[in-house]
């Protein structure tokens, strides 16, 4: 059984008229919620009144995470140049970088978003009684490490920088469909369909997503899935498998960007042996 509520979106008023895209964003939220609301979930929009948070894409691409903000070197996806926080607002550990490509037409490479895999340390030490004999090697290998830090109540965070800059909803919400319903598929079999569906249909339209955007996906504690874009919170749902799914995609074992799970891993070990 899947349960699915949101309890949480969130969308401001704007104290100046907006930039076109966050007037989009916030329009859309309010239809999200309406649409939420008709297929009977819990969502409540607060209007805050809360000014919201200068669009990090009026600045020139990347220009407000410049490599000085973000620490050491390994803090840049090197194909693509975007560069990651060391940690994000919630204080949870940068544990390695990475690139989701798809092709289209069969042939052409594109690259869609460069993203980031962050961590809670304390979260974390759950783990440390299990794997903290074994040596280091074994750490950065082992599928069951891997398979722990999916299912646990860990909170983490996947940051995704956009690339791409075609990107249309309707893409998304079909790239999501094959990507985490096959997730969904392998962890919970038969009855994940409507979830998917329901989860999807909030992606509306007027979302914009242009070159720069940054969403985050991020596992809070107890199993709730919380997405923002540009900093603003767009909704939340608690599920456990649908956390899962999602983390699946960038560390499972059919991971987008391999040498990103291994690098992801390695500072997974080194944490738990420090
Ligand atoms: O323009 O037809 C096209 C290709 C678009 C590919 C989009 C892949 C989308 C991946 C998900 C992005 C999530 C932010
Ligand atoms: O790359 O296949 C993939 C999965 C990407 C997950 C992207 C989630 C985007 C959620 C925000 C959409 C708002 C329109």
């Amino acid at each position: 059984m899947v349960s699915l509520r949101f309890p949480a979106a969130t969308f401001a008023h704007l104290p100046t008229p907006p930039p076109p895209h966050r007037a989009a964003i916030a329009a859309a939220i309010a239809a999200a919620a309406a649409a939420a609301a008709a297929a009977g979930f819990a969502l409540t929009a607060k209007s805050a009144g809360r000014p919201l948070p200068r669009p990090s894409h009026s600045a020139p691409l990347w220009a407000s995470l410049s490599l000085a903000d973000s620490g050491a070197p390994g803090n840049v996806e090197p194909r693509t140049g975007a560069a990651f926080p060391a940690e994000t607002a919630g204080g949870r550990r940068l544990l390695g970088v990475g690139l989701r490509k798809t092709t289209i037409l069969g042939l052409k490479s594109i690259d869609v978003y460069a993203f980031g895999v962050y961590a809670d340390d304390s979260d974390l030490k759950q783990l440390r009684d299990k794997y903290q004999k074994l040596p280091i090697s074994d750490l950065k290998e082992n599928d069951e490490l891997i398979n722990d830090a999916l299912e646990r109540d860990i909170r983490m965070t996947v940051r995704l920088q956009i690339v791409y800059g075609r990107l249309s909803i309707g893409s998304v919400r079909s790239a999501f469909e094959k990507s985490v319903g096959s997730r969904l598929q392998k962890f919970g079999g038969s009855d994940t369909k409507e979830l998917l569906q329901s989860f999807v249909s909030l992606f509306k339209d007027e979302y914009k997503l242009p070159k720069g955007s940054v969403i985050e996906l991020s596992r809070e504690s107890n199993h709730v899935l919380k997405i923002s874009i540009e900093g603003e919170d767009v909704g939340s749902i608690q599920n456990k498998l649908l956390c899962q799914s999602i983390l699946d995609l960038y560390i499972g074992d059919d991971p987008f960007d391999k040498n990103a799970k291994n690098n992801i891993q390695g500072s997974l070990a080194s944490i738990l042996k420090a």
